[in-house]
C-alpha cells in the first residue's frame, strides 16, 4: 500500500543553528513516513512574503519575513497516511508555552517567534506550500521497504 498523501515541513532558521535538523528528521523518519524531497535553502523575501502571505496584514509580518531569512532553512515533503494531521500533532502548538512535551516544539522551543519548524496546516497548504518550494522534479517517488509493516 503506498500512501501519497504529502505535507510539505520547513526546518526554520533557529532549528538548523541549533543543530536540530538529524534529530528532527528522524522523529519522521522514525515514525514510519516518506521524506519525498528535503533541500537546504536561504529564503528570497519574494518567498517568504508568499509564504506567509495569510499573514501579511498582522504586525508581526514583518519580523516573520525577517526571521524566516536570518539563516539556512531546511524544506521538506513528507509523505504518509493522513501526513497532514500527523505531522501538524508531532510539531506541536504554534505557541511553545502550550506545545506538548513529546512534540518537536514541546521538546525544543521556548518562545512563539523561535518555534524551530513549520508544517502544512491543510492538504490545501500544503498543496500550495509545496508547490513555492519544489518543482515535481524534485519529488521522489520511491517505496520504504517497511510499507508492509507499517501500513495493514
Ligand atoms: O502553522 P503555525 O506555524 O503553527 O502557526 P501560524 O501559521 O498561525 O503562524 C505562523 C508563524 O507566525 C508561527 O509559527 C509563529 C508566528 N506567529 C503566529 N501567531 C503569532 C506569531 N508571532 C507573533 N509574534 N505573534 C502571534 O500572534
Amino acid at each position: 500500500m503506498v500512501f501519497t498523501d504529502r505535507t510539505f515541513v520547513m526546518i526554520k532558521p533557529d532549528g538548523v543553528q541549533r543543530g536540530l535538523v538529524g534529530d528532527i528528521v528522524a522523529r519522521f523518519e522514525h515514525r514510519g513516513l516518506k521524506i519525498a524531497a528535503m533541500k537546504m535553502l536561504l529564503v528570497s523575501e519574494d518567498l517568504a512574503k508568499k509564504h506567509y502571505e495569510e499573514h501579511a496584514a498582522k504586525p508581526f509580518f514583518p519580523n516573520l519575513v525577517s526571521f524566516i531569512r536570518s539563516g539556512p532553512v531546511v524544506a521538506m515533503v513528507v509523505e504518509g497516511k493522513d501526513v497532514v494531521p500527523m505531522v501538524r500533532s508531532m510539531v506541536g502548538a504554534t505557541n511553545p508555552k502550550n506545545s506538548n512535551p513529546g512534540t518537536i516544539r514541546g521538546d525544543f522551543a521556548v518562545d512563539m517567534g523561535r518555534n524551530v519548524i513549520h508544517a502544512s496546516d491543510s492538504p490545501e497548504s500544503a498543496k500550495r506550500e509545496i508547490s513555492l518550494y519544489f518543482n515535481t522534479s524534485e519529488i521522489a517517488t520511491y517505496k520504504r521497504i517497511d510499507e508492509q509493516w507499517l501500513y495493514e
